[in-house]
């Protein structure tokens, strides 16, 4: 199945902590990396007083369950020396892998929720999803490129 990962972070060396992250994810069994957006500077959402984040997207393509994969996806971020639970929420962290979409899956459970419930209000992650899968419709919420246009 096609899947989309958000890919932030606001601490430290920001690209090659995408970068590494990008890598760790093609490098995991059942993963591959099919397409890496650009990575741009973006204004902090959510929680105004910290540094801006660098944001892209990375589409993959993954035999894995949704589940399961969101399991990797903190499995790479521990990795890269996420630590969890500390600091306010929308705040600063060195990586952040989100999964955004999975296929054609909606799943609304606790602790998983596909697709990602704030993606169509996030400019930071529709842009680089638009400019790598222009024409996905994101299940449950339309085109990529109306949420994109219908986001400030
Ligand atoms: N992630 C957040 C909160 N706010 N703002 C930007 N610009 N980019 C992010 O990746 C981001 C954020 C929580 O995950
Ligand atoms: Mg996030
Ligand atoms: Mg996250």
């Amino acid at each position: 199945m096609r899947a989309y990962v958000g890919l932030g972070g606001n601490l430290g060396d920001r690209e090659a902590t995408l970068r590494a992250a990008v890598q760790l994810l093609d490098a995991e069994p059942g993963i591959t990396v099919v397409a890496v957006s650009s990575f741009v500077e973006t204004e902090p959402w959510g929680y105004a007083d910290q540094a801006w984040f660098l944001n892209g997207v990375c589409a993959i393509e993954t035999e894995l369950g949704p589940r399961d994969l969101l399991g990797r996806l903190l499995a790479v971020e521990r990795r890269l020396g996420r630590i969890r639970g500390d600091g306010p929420r929308f705040g600063p962290r060195n990586v952040d892998l989100d999964l955004l979409v999975h296929g054609d899956l909606v799943v609304d459970e606790p602790g998983l929720q596909v697709p990602h419930p704030r993606l169509a209000e996030r400019r930071f992650a529709l842009a680089p999803l638009a400019e790598i899968a222009p024409e996905l419709v994101v299940p449950g919420h339309g085109p990529v490129a109306d949420l994109l246009a219908g986001v400030e």
